[in-house]
């Protein structure tokens, strides 16, 4: 049957509308800009209003031990395993509205459509709102879909906020479970397949004039903390020529990290978004200087032999400078190739609405990349203005969410297809 795709309801056209209202208060942490991390209250508001818009939808709705929002559209027979929808509710601070939130409101508008319809299928479709893909409040990410997968390693529950709050205590603050967090993960065979719809947060689908995308693959990537130890002084009684200041070593070591990423291949890229200080005080020569590493290539090896390379080369710096220095890893992701098959689905939903094909990467990391151990994975990029992510200015239009919502359900036409043969 032919996806409805009035479904009584203009899909898609209410989701941008949606992401905008939860861009504020009490579903920001802060007046004036969106910042909602894991765990806080603006984390639990946020489910709850999507709670309220997944059983409008005519789904039921629970929360996992780790504080996923699970939405579910039963298919032709209970239990059926299910498609899972969805994406982050998390954001990064100050950041944009439209990175997560669109994946998981596109979900529940696809199901109201096909609930309006009165459709059922051969399989269940899940709505997944993920708690923590971004890690910004504890070190490492994608806590909630590792549990989800089943790949989350316990230790993970021990990781501090910048309070020392542990994942561990805030979860359970949160009304998780973090002692049966391994509850949360689900069996593969209870699973058909992971969609994901995500803005493409990079410049290709808007200068190509394209609205949609199938994503390829998601890159390797890894977060490392590098610490650079000297000696705290006086600013105005030590001498340069007697000084142990980490300061300009991290300087040049992020210079060096830059060098070396903008030579690189294989779509090598690397970042500094933290940098402290320590003690931190004006007239303080500091002891030491800490900041972080994002390094991401298309490939683990090409990703591995530039934090070898950029590792080696900070540790040269600090010692020619009479420091030390300790480059620690935080979190490690595999590139994440998506299940050419679905890919395959996608584009054919793309001809439904005659629109270009263009298959490409992604850049960013995603839930997908963490789903993959657990059932086959598909990603459709959504053109955002001027490729701007993880900034207030991050912008989509409300056509291009109702295409991607219409892209959906033509996909799942075709997976309906596919399980009925
Ligand atoms: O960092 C990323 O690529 C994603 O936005 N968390
Ligand atoms: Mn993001
Ligand atoms: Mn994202």
């Amino acid at each position: 049957m032919e996806a409805d795709v009035t479904g009584g309801f203009e899909i898609g056209a209410r989701a941008k509308t949606r992401c905008d209202a939860l861009g504020a208060p009490p579903y920001s942490e802060a007046e004036g800009q969106l910042t909602r991390r894991f765990l806080t209250a603006a984390h639990g508001a946020a489910l709850d209003a999507l709670t309220r818009w997944m059983l409008e939808a005519g789904m039921s709705v629970r929360r996992d031990a780790a504080a996923n929002l699970i939405g579910r559209y039963e298919g032709e027979t209970p239990g059926a395993k299910a498609l899972i929808i969805g994406s982050h509710i998390d954001s990064v601070r100050n950041g944009g509205r439209y990175d997560g939130p669109l994946g998981i409101v596109l979900g529940v508008d696809v199901v109201e459509a096909l609930s309006r319809a009165g459709r059922r299928l051969p399989f269940a479709i899940e709505v997944v709102a993920f708690g923590d893909e971004e890690g910004s409040r504890f070190p490492a990410s994608m806590s909630c879909s590792r549990a989800i997968a089943g790949t989350l390693d316990a230790s993970a529950l021990d990781m501090k906020d910048a309070e020392g709050v542990s994942v561990a205590e805030a979860l359970a603050a949160f009304g998780g479970d973090p002692a049966n967090i391994a509850s949360a993960a689900r069996k593969r065979e209870d699973v058909l397949a992971f969609l994901e719809a995500h803005i493409e947060q990079g410049p290709v689908l808007e200068a190509e004039g394209l609205a949609l995308g199938v994503v390829t693959a998601i890159a390797a990537q890894k977060r490392l903390m590098v610490r650079i130890e000297g000696t705290a002084g006086h600013a105005g009684t030590t001498p340069m020529n007697l000084r142990k200041d980490p300061g300009p070593a991290a300087a040049e070591a992020m210079l060096t990290l830059e060098r070396i990423c903008r030579a690189g291949t294989d779509g090598l890229v690397g970042t500094v978004g933290r940098m402290t200080a320590l003690p931190g005080a004006f007239n303080v020569i500091p002891g030491a200087v800490e900041f972080s590493m994002d390094i991401r290539a298309e490939t683990s090896a090409t990703r591995d032999e530039a934090v070898l390379t950029i590792g080696a080369e900070i540790h040269a710096i600090a010692a020619k400078r009479g420091l030390s220095a300790t480059v620690t890893l935080m979190q490690a992701l595999a590139e994440s190739p998506c299940d050419p098959s679905l890919m395959n689905l996608l584009e054919q939903a793309l001809r439904d609405l005659d629109l270009p094909l263009r298959r490409l990467p992604s850049g960013a990391g995603h839930d997908a990349m963490v789903m993959a151990d657990l059932c086959p994975t598909a990603m459709l990029f959504i053109r955002c203005e001027g490729g701007i992510s993880h900034n207030p200015a991050e912008a989509v239009t409300e056509a291009d969410c109702a295409l991607a919502a219409q892209a959906m359900l033509h996909f799942i036409d075709k997976l309906e297809r596919r399980e009925r043969a």
